[in-house]
């Protein structure tokens, strides 16, 4: 059984959004065109509280892209972004969501980021991906969307690190690329044994 999952392919992370990839908007049709090459789509949804921990508004003197550490390990403060119920929290509109078995929403927790599909930034709190995927018979993964060097490359070390078969169309991805993350990410997938394609 082979699932597609689409990650984050929502308006605050396309040209215009509060924090937006550059080009994240062109993969839309290409994710489109795939879906139907597979047993399950799943979609995921960042979705934050407002003054969510991982917003630089929520640390006085924070700006924005700077690191922070958290219990849980450093984290990079972001822009406020994908509050739950908002228009840049919304999926991409041109994205066929009718196709989706599943849509997992995460980073609600207040205290914990969550980049993974299958465990927040603690890499221990499960989001209930895994028991979906299991109870399904799903043993691949095809994953694509945004961004590839933050979500996509957390969902596909942890998807591989669970012994799924992970493959990443970067074709259909693209990255913030911010402080060499997107080279980091790439090894580190690589190293996790995710192919990328
Ligand atoms: C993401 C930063 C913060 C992502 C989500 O979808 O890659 N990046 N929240
Ligand atoms: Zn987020």
């Amino acid at each position: 059984m082979k699932a597609l999952i689409v990650i984050d392919v929502q308006n605050d992370f396309c040209p215009g959004g509060a924090l937006a990839v550059n080009e994240g908007d062109l993969i839309v049709p290409g994710i489109n065109a795939l879906m139907g090459d597979f047993d399950a789509v799943v979609l995921t949804q960042d979705w934050h509280p407002a003054g969510h921990s991982s917003f630089a508004s929520s640390h006085a003197g924070a700006a924005p892209m700077s690191v922070t550490q958290m219990p849980y390990g450093p984290q990079v403060l972001w822009p406020d972004h994908c509050i739950q119920g908002s228009n840049g929290a919304a999926f991409h509109k041109d994205l066929h969501t009718d196709p989706a078995d599943m849509i997992i929403r995460k980073g609600y927790n207040p205290a914990i980021d969550s980049y993974s599909a299958f465990f927040e930034n603690d890499h221990e709190t499960p989001t209930g991906l895994h028991g979906y995927l299991q109870t399904r018979g799903v043993t691949d993964l095809t994953m694509v969307g945004l961004a590839t060097d933050f979500c996509v490359n957390y969902s596909a070390v942890d998807g591989a690190n669970l012994g799924y078969a992970v493959t990443v169309r970067t074709d259909l991805c693209r990255a913030i690329d911010f402080d060499g993350s997107l080279d980091a990410a790439l090894a580190g997938m690589a190293q996790a044994g995710v192919k990328i394609a």
